[in-house]
């Protein structure tokens, strides 16, 4: 009992060590049982974020206004596909399965991001989308690209290569509308104003009502608070408004020459969490269109398997 509680004491231990060091941590790696619930947690439900937000955009590849905008819109759009791929890949290696993954989101055990259950309701919130939530999602994962998982790291790596153009792709659609005619401004400025806030919120609480944070920086899977995170895109992204000449909905936006950065107005928490718990304007429209996919896409699994399961038998069975 005594050497058990040596070993496991030598083993957090040299975790620890690895972590301090700024060392990555790899799969095989011993790790602490917390950090491993928390990384599944959060990886998981980045995975699912990247599927579910295939969404909101698929809605409009059968609208898009040109030949151009489909195809880029269908190549972003499964540049999210493969986002959330390797996201569950590298998931996996913490030891859970694909399917209880899967199994967590239907039972609404696991979260996806607060953006996705937001409705798209025309050509502009494609703009929107692109340029506020993949922006505020390059902001996030750049600093994850540090984040102290090997696996999620390097996601992060080639992720970010991608967003950046879903970022300027969304910005392009935005600087267009505002180059053209009265309606199109209008139409931008209302997608602005709808998407501003919920994109904010992508951040999470505030730094004081985050309970994940704590273990998050100790064991340096966070770099960067939520907050931190939230002023850098709020910085960036009201030097774009303005040149393109949109207005941020926000009378309370104010530079703080003090602390470097925007000041904002108060964000709709409660909104947030009524999202966050399943009650946001599309959470079970999207759920559902999940559930749905997912099980009519039973035998393409099947086959699969069965395929390897043959495969495997015939390199065994010789
Ligand atoms: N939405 O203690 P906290 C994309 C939850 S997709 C929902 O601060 P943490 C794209 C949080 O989970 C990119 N829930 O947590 C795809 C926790 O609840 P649980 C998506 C949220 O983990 C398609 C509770 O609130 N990016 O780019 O330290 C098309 C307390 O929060 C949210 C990622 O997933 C939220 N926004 O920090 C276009 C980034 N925020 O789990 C674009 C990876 C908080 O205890 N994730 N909650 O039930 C992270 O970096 C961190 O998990 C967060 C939250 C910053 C989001």
């Amino acid at each position: 009992m005594e050497k058990t509680d040596t070993v496991l004491e030598e083993m957090l231990k040299n975790f620890e060590e690895k972590i301090n060091r700024g060392d990555a941590i790899e799969p095989k790696d011993k790790m602490p049982d917390g950090y491993r619930k928390h990384l599944i947690r959060q990886m998981s439900q980045h995975a699912h974020s990247e599927v579910i937000g295939m969404q909101p955009e698929g809605n409009w590849i059968t609208r898009a206004p040109s030949l151009r905008a489909k195809q880029i819109l269908l190549a972003k759009i499964q540049d999210e596909g493969g986002h959330g791929l390797y996201l569950y890949s590298a998931a996996e290696t913490l030891g859970i399965s694909r399917s209880e993954l899967i199994n967590q989101l239907h039972t609404g055990k696991a979260k996806y991001s607060n953006i996705f259950n937001y409705p798209t309701l025309n050509w502009a919130d494609i703009g929107a989308i692109g340029w506020l939530v993949d922006g505020a999602a390059i902001v996030n994962q750049v600093s994850l690209q540090r984040t102290s998982y090997g696996p999620y790291s390097r996601a992060m790596v080639r992720i970010c290569k991608e967003e950046s153009f879903h970022q300027r792709q969304g910005y392009e659609i935005m600087a267009k509308m505002m180059a053209g005619t009265k309606e199109q401004q209008e139409m931008a400025q209302d997608a602005m104003n709808r998407w501003w806030w919920p994109s904010l919120m992508m951040f999470g609480p505030h730094d004081g009502d985050s309970p994940h944070t704590g273990d998050a920086f100790k064991w340096k899977i966070k770099r960067h608070s939520n907050d931190e995170l939230r002023h850098k895109f709020i910085d960036k992204t009201v030097q774009q408004a303005e040149v393109i000449g949109l207005t941020i909905p926000d009378k309370d936006l104010k530079w703080n020459e003090a602390k470097g950065h925007y000041d904002h107005g108060a964000i709709n928490w409660d909104e947030f969490y009524r999202t966050i718990n399943g009650n946001g304007p599309c959470n079970r429209q999207r759920l559902a269109h999940h559930i749905k996919v997912h099980n009519e896409g039973a035998w393409v699994r099947e086959a699969a398997e069965a395929y390897r399961a043959k495969k495997e038998k015939a390199i065994f069975n010789n």
